[in-house]
This record gives C-alpha cells, sequence and structure tokens, in this order.
C-alpha cells in the first residue's frame, strides 16, 4: 500500500511531480527521499524548497523529492544515502542511531517539556554534539535546523493507554532503533521493530495491536482508519535531521552549497511552525473519524522508566559529558 518497491524513476518523478524550471537538463541533479505522505508538512515544505532552489541556482540545481518511501524502508534509504545513492534524506534522531548511537540522546523519554526546551537544545549545544558525531561516524552531515516530528502518542486497537500498567504484554510497532526498544521494554510492553513503511498494514492485519506516532503522522497516514484508541502519552519528542551525503555535497561549488543550506534550514523552520500548529488542531478532527481519546498519567510512565533503570542504563552508554549536554536544557532527569 504505502511502498511502490517497483517504481520506476520515470513514474516516481511523475508522481510527485518534480521541479524543473528550465528546458534543458540541471548542472546538478540531487534526489531527496523520505517516509511521509506527500500531504504531511515535511512534503508540502519540500516541494517550496525544491522550487526555491531552481530559483535562486538560475536552473543550475534540481531536486527531485520521493516522499512516502517510494525509494524503500528508512533502513533502505539510510543505506542509500550513506552510498550516495540518494543525496538527502530526513531520518528520526533514534533511527539513526543504527548507525550513530549517539544521535539518538535527543529521544530520552519525557526530557523535553515542551517545545520552549526543544528547539533551544536541538539548535543549541546538544544538536550541536550530535551533528558532530554524525559528521565524525558516517558518511553524511546534517544541516542545523533538525525538522519536527513532534510529540508522540500511543494508538492501539485494544484499550485506552492510562498508566503504564495498561502497557503491560501489549504488542507495539516501534521504529528500528535501539532506544526505542530499550524504551518500551522497559514499560513492560512487547515492541517489535518495523519500518514506518509497513505500519499501516501490520495494524490492518493486527500483526501487532498499536503504535506510537506524534498528531500529523496519525493523521496524514491515516492510521485512525486501523485503530480505536488514541491516548495522549507525550512520551518522547523526535524530529528529523536532514541529513545529506558529504561526497555528493561537496560537488557543488560554495556559493551553491550556500543557496542549498539556506533553503533546507528555512525550509524546515517554516515545516516546524505547521506541524506545531497541526497537532493542535487535529484531535478534534480524529474524534470526528472515531478515535477515541485520553489523557494518560505521565507520572506512572516517568516513575515505571526511572524503577527499570532506563535513565541510569542510557546515562551510562551517552556517557557523563552528552548526559550533562541534554540536562543542561531539560533539568534532572534521574
Ligand atoms: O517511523 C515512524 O514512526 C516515524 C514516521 O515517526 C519516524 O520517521 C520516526
Amino acid at each position: 500500500r504505502h511502498f511502490l518497491k517497483t517504481a520506476s524513476v520515470a513514474s516516481a518523478a511523475a508522481a510527485t511531480g518534480m521541479v524543473s524550471t528550465s528546458a534543458h537538463a540541471a548542472e546538478f541533479t540531487f534526489k531527496y527521499a523520505n517516509n511521509l505522505p506527500v500531504t504531511h508538512p515535511m512534503n508540502a515544505r519540500a516541494k517550496e524548497m525544491a522550487a526555491a532552489i531552481a530559483e535562486q541556482s538560475k536552473g543550475r540545481i534540481e531536486l527531485q523529492l520521493y516522499p512516502n518511501n517510494q525509494l524503500g524502508t528508512d533502513t533502505d534509504m539510510l543505506s542509500q544515502v550513506r552510498a550516495g545513492a540518494i543525496d538527502f534524506f530526513t531520518l528520526s534522531p533514534l533511527i539513526l542511531g543504527t548507525l550513530v548511537p549517539a544521535a539518538q540522546i535527543s529521544g530520552i523519554g519525557f526530557a523535553f517539556k515542551d517545545y520552549s526546551q526543544v528547539w533551544p537544545a536541538m539548535d543549541g549545544e546538544l544538536g550541536a554534539h550530535v551533528r558532530k558525531q554524525i559528521e565524525a561516524k558516517s558518511t553524511l552531515f546534517a544541516f542545523e535546523k533538525i525538522w519536527d516530528n513532534g510529540y508522540r502518542q500511543i494508538t492501539n486497537s485494544t484499550r485506552p493507554i492510562k498508566t503504564s500498567d495498561d502497557l503491560k504484554g501489549m504488542k507495539l510497532r516501534v521504529p528500528p532503533s535501539p532506544l526505542w526498544t530499550s524504551m518500551f521494554k522497559a514499560f513492560d510492553a512487547a515492541p517489535t521493530s518495523i519500518n514506518f513503511a509497513e505500519v499501516y498494514s501490520a495494524l490492518q492485519t493486527k500483526i501487532v495491536e498499536g503504535q506510537e506516532n506524534p498528531m500529523a503522522i496519525i493523521s496524514t497516514a491515516k492510521l485512525y482508519e486501523v485503530q480505536k484508541y488514541c491516548s495522549i502519552t507525550n512520551h518522547m519528542w523526535d524530529g528529523f535531521w536532514f541529513l545529506g551525503n558529504k561526497k555528493s555535497f561537496e560537488r557543488l561549488p560554495k556559493d551553491l552549497q550556500d543557496i542549498v543550506t539556506r533553503a533546507i534550514n528555512e525550509a524546515g523552520m517554516n515545516q516546524r511552525a505547521d506541524v506545531r500548529k497541526l497537532n493542535d488542531s487535529l484531535v478534534e478532527e480524529m474524534k470526528g473519524k472515531g478515535l477515541a481519546f485520553n489523557n494518560a498519567d505521565a507520572d506512572s510512565f516517568r516513575a515505571k522508566l526511572r524503577s527499570a533503570g532506563f535513565y541510569a542504563e542510557w546515562k551510562k552508554k551517552f556517557g557523563d559529558e552528552p548526559w550533562a549536554l541534554l540536562e543542561k536544557y531539560t533539568g534532572k532527569l534521574a
């Protein structure tokens, strides 16, 4: 349903309405791929960004967009961008953790109280620390402004989740990432790693009972069609590092690199505002589509993570200095 394995480059291009402003071929052609539906703000802003890059480079750069897992799952796309088969890719810091473990630190459960802590941390020293690790440990680099995914909420087809006890034994899909699995094991749930490309069908066929994602995704990926309950847990903030392949990007002369960098960071800032607005308005809309909402008791989840030793374990894994950077923005976590 979501994953067009056999789509040719030509049909993928037709489907996404590739931006091309000049009759002749551009001097530099880049591919940007991602895992989200075309209706998500990520792709609306990406389209606008591709047009800005074409215009400002006077047609010298063409950015081709491949949304909605057209080029494969996150795991596939991560391999492709590492190898330079695609040039740009947006990925959760936690999934990037399968390649650069240090990147997961922004996904610690209940770390950021709200956005007034998220952006100073990610645009400040914590984000800088992570970007440095990405550059040092991979063929990739991350642009300065991380894009938003949002605060994650739990949906399922079985029961409302009110306290952490309600998660006991629940078969939940989590994205492929050590931190995600560890966190839901600490809640005594039964987490399974599944790429986003396969989430809708995994829920539909009841391979898993539930999943967790921000409102904008539950809505644009129509997960409410295959779920009954949505419990507001806000258990983790998540974003998308805008990743580039270093070698691909270095093909560009400095002035064109600056145009691309500015356009990507600007689109990211606009995308943050879009997601924020959507997250605030979607509850009513999805209630209308039959999803039953409840507020969960966040303290019970935090207490469970503490007693399971989750914070202590991950502090040890990340190291004292990175942990202190995180707590500089969040306050003491454990
Ligand atoms: O895989 C997910 O759940 C998603 C879409 O939120 C991420 O990219 C982490």
